[in-house]
C-alpha cells in the first residue's frame, strides 16, 4: 500500500507533497513495533550511570521495553551516586528506566541490585528489599545448566578506588586539571607509593595501557572467582563486555550504557551471549553501535 503510492506517476507529486505530512504522521500511528520481545532466563545490565547526561537511557528503555526476563541483574553503577552529588542531571528517558525496571519486578521477574562505586551508598542496605528490588553486595546465580556464577560490580579489583578514593575521585571529575599537574601528581604518587594516580585520567588516554589494564582487570576477577570455587564470574565496571576463558573461570563482563549498549543474557537452556542494543532511531539492525576496542571510560 505504501509502495504504490511512493510509485505513483510524477503528475500527482504536488498532491503527495501536500498531503505527505498527514500521511507521515498516520504510518507512525499505525506502524508494528520495531522489535519484537524476546525472552531470556537472566539478563545482567550495568554502568548505566542514570543521573549522568552519559547514560543511553532511551536506548536503555527500550532494552528493557523489548527483552523480559525471569531475573533481571542490575550489576552495579545504575545511579550515578558521585555524579548526582555535584550536577542533577534527568529527563524523561531516564524516568522510563527506572518505570520499566520496577515493572518488571511488579510482573513477577526477580530483580536484583548489586551496587557499584559510583551507587555505593546502596551497599549499605544488602539484604534488603526496596520497591520489589533485592540489594546484595554479591551474590552467586546459577544457571539453567547448573554452573555457579558469582555476580559483583568489580570495583574492588580497582587498585586506585581501593587504596586512594580520592585519587579516583580527582580522576573522575578533574582529569583535565590534572593532566595538566602531571608532573607534580606523579611525584606525589611516588611518594604514597602508588601503582597510578587516576585509571579514568589517564588510561583514557593511554590506549596501550587501557589494553593492559582490562586484561589485569579481567584476571584479577578471574583468579578471585576461582579462589572461591565457582564456575564463572559476571562483572562490570570497566565497561568493556566480553565472554572470556580465563583458566578454569568463565569471565562475563556484561558492558555499559554510556557507551556500547550492551546487556549479558542467558537463555532458557544456560547459553550466555552479549547483546548489544540499537538506539530506537537507528532502525537498521546494521546500525547498532560498533564493539569499541577499548572503552573511552576507564572505569566509570
Ligand atoms: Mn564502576
Amino acid at each position: 500500500m505504501v509502495q504504490s503510492f511512493l510509485e505513483m506517476p510524477s503528475g500527482r507529486g504536488a498532491w503527495f507533497e501536500s498531503a505527505g505530512e498527514n500521511f507521515a504522521g498516520l504510518r507512525k500511528r499505525t506502524a508494528p513495533p520495531l522489535r519484537p520481545r524476546h525472552s531470556h532466563r537472566t539478563i545482567f545490565i550495568s554502568d548505566t550511570h542514570l543521573g549522568t547526561r552519559g547514560c543511553k537511557a532511551e536506548a536503555l528503555a527500550d532494552f528493557l521495553m523489548h527483552n523480559e526476563c525471569s531475573t533481571l541483574f542490575l550489576v552495579g553503577d545504575i545511579v550515578d551516586g558521585w555524579q548526582l552529588k555535584r550536577r542533577w542531571y534527568w529527563n524523561a528517558a531516564q524516568s522510563r528506566v527506572v518505570a520499566e525496571i520496577l515493572a518488571k519486578a511488579d510482573n513477577g521477574t526477580r530483580v536484583i541490585f548489586v551496587p557499584g562505586n559510583h551507587d555505593e551508598f546502596a551497599r549499605h542496605y544488602a539484604g534488603r528489599l526496596f520497591a520489589g528490588v533485592e540489594i546484595a553486595d554479591e551474590i552467586v546465580h546459577e544457571t539453567a545448566d547448573g554452573r555457579r556464577l558469582l555476580v559483583l560490580h568489580g570495583d574492588r579489583f580497582d587498585g586506585v578506588i581501593m587504596c586512594a578514593k580520592w585519587l579516583a575521585y580527582v580522576g573522575d571529575w578533574a582529569y583535565g586539571i590534572a593532566l595538566r599537574w602531571n608532573d607534580l601528581l606523579f611525584a606525589v604518587r611516588k611518594q604514597l607509593g602508588l601503582p597510578y594516580w587516576s585509571l579514568s585520567a589517564w588510561l583514557k588516554h593511554k590506549v596501550k595501557n587501557a589494553v593492559e589494564y582490562i586484561s589485569r582487570f579481567e584476571e584479577a576477577v578471574a583468579a578471585e572467582a576461582a579462589k572461591r570455587g565457582v564456575d564463572g564470574v559476571v562483572c562490570g565496571h570497566i565497561h568493556h563486555a566480553e565472554i572470556r576463558q580465563i583458566g578454569d573461570v568463565l569471565y562475563l563482563n556484561d558492558g555499559d550504557w554510556v557507551e556500547s549498549c550492551s546487556a549479558l543474557v542467558e537463555d532458557a537452556r544456560g547459553n550466555l551471549e552479549i547483546l548489544r542494543w540499537a538506539t530506537p532511531s537507528q532502525r537498521n539492525p546494521s546500525q547498532a553501535p560498533a564493539e569499541a576496542a577499548v572503552p573511552a571510560l576507564i572505569p566509570a
